[in-house]
């Protein structure tokens, strides 16, 4: 484990003189703008209070599509009162400092996008986006004006709005995100594989690393040559290997490694 200060020359010019650099985000990169992670110490993330078995797959959805559909309506709400925090604009910034950068996440929040930060990959899918139950096709879909804000006492008291329907055949929407057991969006994938054979660094930021193909893309990295960077307060099944492991929060640690990194000398 290094600090800031501890990182040695050689390895802050490779930080700064690298051309294409990706980077890898989590649950955590979001956690100081108030997004609960899924695996939180002492049962804070979501997995600590809901069964993903439940939430995150297919068989729970059609056991019970009002809850998942509540689920997601409620941190859907949450959306509209956090924001981006440094985190988020310290990489949309590596992101404006490397010729080529990919940014891949694997939230669903959309707060990259908030922040500045340009052709995000999302492996993961978003909470913005809807999809035919049935059909597995993309659905164009707005929350109604009127809908009920769901919150967390309203999931537990089991009151849960209607699911809305396909327009074309009438079936069950859902969220477009991938649930345990689906497969990733192909494009997203591939384009996310081969940033992490052609980086030179590859930033790991806020993640368990516990969730595969995700979890495979640092690794991949650092087979084919690149540097790999993790930033976590937490140590990690990456952080025995990692070139650099800075352990501490996001939010406080990238936006100075940024400014290390990208300030003129
Ligand atoms: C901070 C911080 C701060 C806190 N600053 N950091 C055995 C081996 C390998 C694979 C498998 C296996 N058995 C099953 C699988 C496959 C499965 C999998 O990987 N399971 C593992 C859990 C074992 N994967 C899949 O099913 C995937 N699909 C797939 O493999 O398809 C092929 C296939 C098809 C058919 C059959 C089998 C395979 C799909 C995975 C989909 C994951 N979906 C979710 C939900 C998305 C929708 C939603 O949001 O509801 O994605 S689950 C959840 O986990 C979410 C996340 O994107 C994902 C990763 O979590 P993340 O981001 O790492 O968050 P946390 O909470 O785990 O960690 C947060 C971190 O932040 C921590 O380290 C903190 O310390 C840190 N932190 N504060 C910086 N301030």
């Amino acid at each position: 484990m290094t600090q800031l200060d501890d990182i040695a020359p050689a390895l802050l010019e490779r930080l700064r003189c690298a051309r294409r650099v990706m980077a890898l985000t989590g649950a955590g990169v979001s956690a100081e703008s108030g997004i609960p992670t899924f695996r939180g110490a002492d049962g804070a993330g979501f997995w600590g209070r809901y069964d993903p078995h439940d939430l995150a797959s297919r068989a729970g959805y059609e056991r019970n599509p009002q809850r998942g559909w509540a689920w997601y309506a409620m941190r859907r709400a949450q959306l509209h009162s956090v924001e981006p925090n440094p985190a988020h604009y310290a990489l949309a910034r590596l992101g404006d400092y490397y010729p080529g950068f990919t940014l891949v996440t694997q939230n669903v929040d959309g707060l990259h996008e908030r922040a500045g930060s340009r052709d995000v990959i999302e492996l993961h899918g978003n909470l913005a986006h809807v999809k035919c139950l049935v059909e597995d096709t993309p659905v164009a879909w707005n929350e109604p004006p009127d809908a009920p804000v769901v919150t967390e006492e309203m999931m537990e008291r089991g009151e849960w709005p209607e699911v809305p329907r396909c327009p074309q055949c009438g079936g069950l929407l859902r969220p477009d995100v991938v649930w345990f057991g689906e497969m990733l969006p192909a494009i997203a994938f591939a384009r996310a594989e081969i940033a992490a054979q052609d980086c030179q660094i590859c930033f790991v930021v806020g993640t368990s690393a516990e969730v595969y193909p995700a979890a495979s893309l640092p690794e991949t990295a650092r087979r084919w040559g690149a540097l790999i960077v993790e930033i976590n307060p937490e140590a990690t099944s990456l952080s025995r290997w990692a070139d650099l492991s800075l352990r501490g929060p996001a939010g406080v640690l990238l936006p100075a490694l940024a400014e290390m990194i990208t300030q003129k000398i």
